[in-house]
């Protein structure tokens, strides 16, 4: 009973005393040193705690406890809010000053014409896909009526990664890919990574870009290749520019062209970007060979299609003047940031 009544004497005092302190608590510094002090676990409430025997106590102990934890933390909001106040009052920003000046990147030559390409032929309605790096035998060789002995085939050209899967070799397998999900029409361009055991020099490496172009439709001739390749090569060379197809091979277009683009540095009277032709080979193209169309399951009487495949390193190297395609991936900011 003793014991109880000191106790009791002591809490109350207590109470009073730690109230007054809270209130009078000028900063959280000075709060966090009262919370020690009345709250912290020597504090004489937190020993009185760890003494109490008999449940009465316990309670008035615990109750003031937890009345001074709720000052505490009032008491800490109050501070708090004082705090915010007087720093929005005294640290003004002065929003005239000059600011911090950031070196602003930009994004890499190959990036910027892909997303030329990209608008010039959503301007025409055609839809971007992405195609995959690493493929298969399937799409990469068989689908494009590659015949088994064909060169691209050996490891000595290719990169593979086992018997039926390599780092594509051009961007011609995407066109497999989209005309095997759907029905014709088709337009559809997809640029991207490829990749060949070239050696590298000034104007080849064995990690370069292609943008592969694809349209399939009821009566589309080479005529519609001619347009649509002349409207790309004079957004992309100048209004001036005029192409010309020469005769080639590719196992998945027949015929096959080559398209040249007239020169953009000398208009076609020859000088040494042109090598004195006059004229510049631009990629590979052609009509989509039936066997191409038959192996995805489209009827070659219903439909006829175009494709080519440009490089996106020989357009940039082109339009700029570099002189070696290394430069593109050096990574040397005096070079990139020309452009
Ligand atoms: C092809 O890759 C064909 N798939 C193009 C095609 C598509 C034809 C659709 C018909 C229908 P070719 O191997 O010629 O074709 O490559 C096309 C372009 O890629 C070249 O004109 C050149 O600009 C670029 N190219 C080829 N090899 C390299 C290389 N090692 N480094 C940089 N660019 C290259």
């Amino acid at each position: 009973m003793r014991g109880t009544r000191v106790v009791q004497m002591d809490v109350e005092q207590l109470e009073q005393e730690a109230r007054s302190a809270l209130e009078q608590a000028k900063s959280l510094e000075q709060l966090e040193e009262l919370r020690v002090r009345y709250l912290g676990r020597s504090s004489e409430l937190k020993l009185a705690l760890r003494e109490v025997r008999d449940r009465e106590t316990g309670m008035r102990l615990n109750a003031l406890r937890q009345s001074l934890e709720v000052a505490l933390g009032e008491k800490r909001s109050a501070l708090e809010h004082g705090e915010l106040q007087r720093k929005l009052l005294t640290e003004n920003v002065d929003v005239t000053l000059p600011g911090e000046h950031f070196v602003e990147g930009h994004l890499h030559l190959i990036t910027q014409i892909r997303r030329e390409v990209e608008d010039i032929f959503l301007g025409l309605g055609y839809m971007i896909v992405d195609g995959r790096e690493v493929e298969t035998t399937h799409y990469n060789f068989d689908g494009l009526n590659m015949p088994l002995w064909h060169p691209t085939r050996l490891p000595s050209h290719s990169l593979f990664l086992n018997d039926d899967v390599l780092l594509r070799t051009e961007t011609s397998p995407s066109q497999i890919r989209v005309m095997e999900a759907q029905a014709p029409p088709v337009y559809m361009i997809s640029p991207g990574r490829v990749y060949r055991r070239d050696t590298t020099d000034a104007t080849h490496s064995p990690v370069f870009h292609q943008v592969e172009g694809l349209a399939v439709d009821r009566g589309i001739s080479l005529a519609d290749l001619k347009g649509t390749l002349l409207h790309l090569m004079r957004a992309l060379f100048g209004e001036k520019r005029e192409l010309r197809f020469r005769t080639h091979f590719f196992p998945f277009t027949e015929p096959s062209i080559e398209p040249d683009v007239s020169c953009h540095m000398c208009d076609g009277a020859g000088c040494p970007v042109c090598k004195q032709s006059g004229w510049i080979e631009m990629g590979g193209a052609g009509i989509v060979d039936p066997n191409v169309l038959e192996f995805v399951g489209y009827d070659p009487e219903e439909v006829s299609g175009f494709a080519f495949g440009l490089g996106l390193e020989r357009i940039a190297l082109l339009r700029h003047r570099v002189p070696d395609i290394r430069l593109l991936w050096e990574n040397d900011l005096r070079f990139s940031r020309q452009f």
